[in-house]
């Protein structure tokens, strides 16, 4: 593949309504975006992919606006490089990436653009790439920390009208056991699962320990990102599984997770772990060792939901994933919007990771654009 040109920009998308975890209140979705034009099968395509990065560093070490001053100054150089000597490829991103520390948000949305622009090439879509036969799955959806119970409950009630199989509650010191107690009591027999985005320590095992009689699907990440072995020490004082999140970043480190007992299930996002790629080796080392696994969102616009649909059509993927409908999220979406059917998101079988999104509103919604130089 040749690049001819790239351009990245800052995108402010509003929500439809705010979303609080323990890490931050969140009113709009800042994502970084990226259109890179390339010739490949002597095709003319183009490739978009939307970083996982948020605003701010508060749910990894990665934001937005440094994701895209690492790939234009560090990362784009290397695939230009590539580009030149004709050995880009996906297969080859990660390769050509690695000398560059970290930065996975970062590294991820450049692969998933040349895996776009490839599959695009290619007439392919990305069900088939990966050997995925599933044409839909189950959609869960994440709700955020609610000013108080009776107005959790309405939520609650509502995402469940609309279909969704799965609540993920997020919790936090002072909204935990009470507000997980009151859903289990309106819905004895709703799959329920709670998320604390690390904000417990492991001296809060025998509080968290009053969540075992809720009959929850998981835990997840309960404890610091860089904290294993104390999520393998609080996994045994629970009888809910552990799930983690945060914590896995890697093939090797959700390999470390497994052998320490440190998760029962693991949360996949393809962002988060630096691509579809290496999302698809957790995968596989999950399933050989016994560990269920479900994918994770990261407010996901049409950029890549639909890419997520389809990771979780992979076999090991035995729980619902946070791959809720765009309306979740999103009153106007960038691409055609996915929409629930009867609890479910199905697989895209279009060509590429996404559609080409609507320029016009990527344009109302761009709050900085850079176009990055391709020496031919
Ligand atoms: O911890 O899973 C998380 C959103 C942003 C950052 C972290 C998380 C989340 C969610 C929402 O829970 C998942 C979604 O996109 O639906
Ligand atoms: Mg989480």
């Amino acid at each position: 593949m040749q690049i001819d040109h790239i351009t990245l920009r800052v995108l402010r998308i509003p929500l439809v309504t705010p979303f609080t975890t323990s890490f931050s209140t969140q009113t709009a979705r800042t994502v970084l975006t990226i259109e890179l034009a390339a010739r490949a099968n002597s095709k003319e395509v183009i490739g978009w992919a939307e970083c996982g990065a948020l605003a701010e560093p508060v749910y990894s070490d990665e934001y937005a606006a440094g994701a895209a001053d690492v790939i234009e100054r560090f990362l784009i150089p290397r695939l230009l490089a590539a580009s030149h000597d004709g050995t880009l490829n996906v297969e080859t991103v990660a390769t050509y990436l690695e000398p560059i520390v970290g930065h996975r948000m970062a590294k991820a949305a450049l692969e998933a653009a040349v895996l776009d622009a490839q599959l695009k090439a290619s007439n392919t879509s990305f069900a088939t790439y990966l050997g995925v036969t599933r044409d839909k799955v189950p959609s869960g959806v994440s709700i955020g920390i609610q000013r108080d119970i009776p107005t959790l409950l309405n939520v609650v009630a509502g995402y469940l009208d609309e279909g969704y199989q799965r609540i993920k509650l997020k919790i936090q010191p002072g909204w935990d056991i009470a507000p997980v107690r009151a859903v289990r009591e309106a819905h004895p027999d709703v799959p329920l699962q709670v998320d604390a985005n690390a904000a417990y320590t492991l001296v809060d095992a025998p509080h968290l320990s009053q969540l075992d009689p809720f009959d929850l699907l998981l835990i997840e990440q309960p404890l610091a990102h860089d904290d294993l072995r104390q999520h393998a020490e609080l996994a045994r004082h629970l009888s809910t599984p552990m799930c983690l999140d945060e914590s896995v970043v890697s093939a090797r480190s959700a390999a470390d997770a497994i052998v320490l007992g440190a998760a029962a299930v693991i949360n996949i996002k393809p962002s988060r772990v630096g691509g579809y790629l290496e999302a698809r080796r957790i995968h596989d080392l999950a399933r050989a060792s016994g560990i269920a696994v479900w994918c994770g969102g990261m407010l996901e616009t049409g950029l890549a939901r639909g890419a997520n649909a389809a990771l979780a059509g992979l076999p090991g993927f035995t729980l619902p994933g946070d791959i809720s409908a765009s309306s979740r999220f999103y009153d106007r979406d960038l691409t055609a919007p996915y929409v629930l059917d009867d609890g479910h998101i199905a697989v895209p079988t279009f060509a590429g990771l996404c559609e080409a999104p609507d320029l016009a509103l990527v344009k109302e919604f761009t709050t900085d654009v850079r176009e990055i130089p391709v020496a031919s």
